[in-house]
């Protein structure tokens, strides 16, 4: 049995979810003004593997609780992994006394399971099938039967479709617009499932995103599969098809915690996050238990000190869906909200097994003013610890995508997840070259065991050196100029892990 799980927001239903915002301001209490300033070296020295470590255990045993219903562990959004991960962040943080103002955001998501799925083109089945995330089932969930009809061009535009698209299985080549687009430009000219084929090497699966009414049923296919048929239909052949989707798309609720210091300027806040979830196939213990339980664990540690300015925590969920908590708490920030964020940064994934110090490359140039100056705190701490480091994209597969469209400075660090490691990098970061930096990304196997503990406990005095260093002084920081309005770029292709074109 297939079975994959997507979530995303519903924009309508998200004005009329009840938040907490804009936090209350309260004055710094007597107990944590007479406390010391947080100092960097102090910080780190309160951070160990054995705690990190402990708290990982923790997790799993939590991401366990969703055997019943998974049978195996998972933390994914609605699942009891999830919902005990998201009473533990909380009762933590509650437990701390009167230090931070804790909030609750609870946004509706669309949550998509695809159950099984059959295509048949010709007298094949392509063994690259896949089937996009929140695609719709085929009518009554079903098989359907019709000839395969090659889409014109890229299939964006309403005028690429054929007459004799309708009661067809369409026949689209991957790029220029999303697959969302695609299925939902088949389903408008009456297609009964549409097939996009990749244009590059390899297979193809991705995400529809937002769900329309007129998306039909949607597979990817690879490069090498399509060639065939494409060279058939062309030459005028027939190809009758089959094609079965047994899917559901529905409606829940998922949950954001943040958590912000009483304490400090709450008009220049230092902004960290990770993501609670995980995907269904497994229980995320690396990805991205590792800056949560970070997140957590400073968190922890934190109340010891005062700060001068505030530090504000998230946990986001609905990453794994496409980003959706993140862009969620985004998208309700008013600008004057906004602009009291001087920086957001994101840990994902900071202790994989063949791990790279991995530094999001980000630039003044075409980031938020302030981007650049965090990446060189993050190289120069590597550098002062005798690390190597890589620049990796600042492509939008993770939680800070949000904030730099929305002219928040951003970056952040993480050590790799199915990227393959160079003999350069083997050389860097010792490991194995040609394998993946997480040979266990989005899989059961991201347990306990799949951590790096000597990489987790770096990173994770990292994250507590950039926490401490904004949470004592901005000096040489770039001021917020302006707020901007959801800004793309350039166009991604990814918005989180899955391919949206
Ligand atoms: N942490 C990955 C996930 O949540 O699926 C996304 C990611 C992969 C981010 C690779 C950066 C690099
Ligand atoms: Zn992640």
């Amino acid at each position: 049995m297939h079975r994959s799980l997507a979530i995303l927001a519903l924009s309508s239903l998200a004005a009329a979810s009840a938040i907490q915002y804009p936090f209350v301001e309260s004055s710094q209490p007597e107990t944590i003004s007479n406390k010391p300033l947080v100092s960097s070296n102090a910080i780190q020295d309160d951070i160990s593997s054995d705690k990190l470590l402990k708290r990982a255990k923790h997790l799993f045993k939590l991401a366990e609780l969703a055997i019943d219903e998974y049978n195996h562990p998972t933390r994914v959004i609605g699942s009891q992994g999830h919902v005990a991960t998201l009473d533990y962040i909380y009762a933590t943080l509650a437990g701390l006394g009167d230090y931070y103002d804790i909030s609750n955001q609870t946004f509706p998501a669309v949550m998509g399971n695809v159950f099984e799925y059959r295509l048949v083109l010709g007298d094949s089945s392509p063994n690259s099938t896949a089937a996009m995330s929140l695609t719709p089932p085929t009518k009554d969930k079903e098989p359907v039967f019709g000839p395969l009809v090659l889409v014109a061009n890229e299939g964006c535009d309403s005028s690429d479709y054929p007459a004799n698209v309708t009661g067809s299985v369409a026949f689209i080549r991957r790029g220029t617009c999303p697959f969302g687009i695609k299925s939902e430009n088949a389903g408008r000219a009456g297609a009964i499932a549409a097939v996009v084929y990749n244009n590059g090497k390899g297979g193809l699966s991705g995400t529809l995103g937002q769900p329309s009414k007129d998306h039909v049923a949607t597979f990817g296919i690879s490069d090498t599969d399509a060639k065939p048929y494409i060279e058939k239909l062309q030459a005028g052949e027939v190809i009758e098809s089959s094609a079965y989707i047994d899917a559901i798309v529905e409606s829940i609720g998922t949950t954001n915690i943040v958590a912000q210091t009483k304490g400090g300027d709450p008009d220049n806040c230092v902004m960290l996050g990770g993501h609670s979830d995980s995907v269904t196939e497994g229980p995320g213990i690396n990805d991205d238990g590792t800056g949560s339980l970070t997140l957590l664990e400073i968190a922890t540690q934190l109340v010891k000190y005062s700060v001068n300015n505030c530090v504000r925590f998230a946990w986001w969920a609905g990453e794994e869906e496409g980003l959706l908590g993140s862009d969620y708490y985004v998208s309700q920030l008013s600008d004057e909200e906004n602009m009291k964020i001087r920086l957001f940064m994101d840990y994902d994934m900071l202790a994989s097994p063949n791990y790279a110090y991995q530094v999001y490359n980000a630039s003044n140039a075409v980031n938020p003013v302030g981007s650049q100056e965090l990446r060189d705190l993050y190289t120069e701490y590597y550098t002062v610890h005798g690390q190597n480091y890589t620049y990796i994209a600042f492509d939008g597969r993770s939680d800070y995508d949000g904030f730099i469209r929305n002219g928040i400075p951003g970056g952040g660090i993480a050590t790799g997840a199915e990227g393959i490691k160079t003999r350069k990098e083997a050389e860097m970061f010792g490991g194995t070259e040609g394998e993946w930096f997480d040979h266990c990304y989005h899989q059961l196997c991201d347990t306990v065991d799949n951590l790096n503990m000597e990489a987790w406990e770096l990173n994770a005095k990292l994250v507590a050196h950039s926490v401490a260093t904004y949470a004592v002084s901005f000096k040489g920081f770039p001021e917020r100029t302006a707020v901007k309005h959801n800004v793309l770029s350039e166009k991604s292709l990814y918005h989180g892990s899955k391919l949206i074109m």
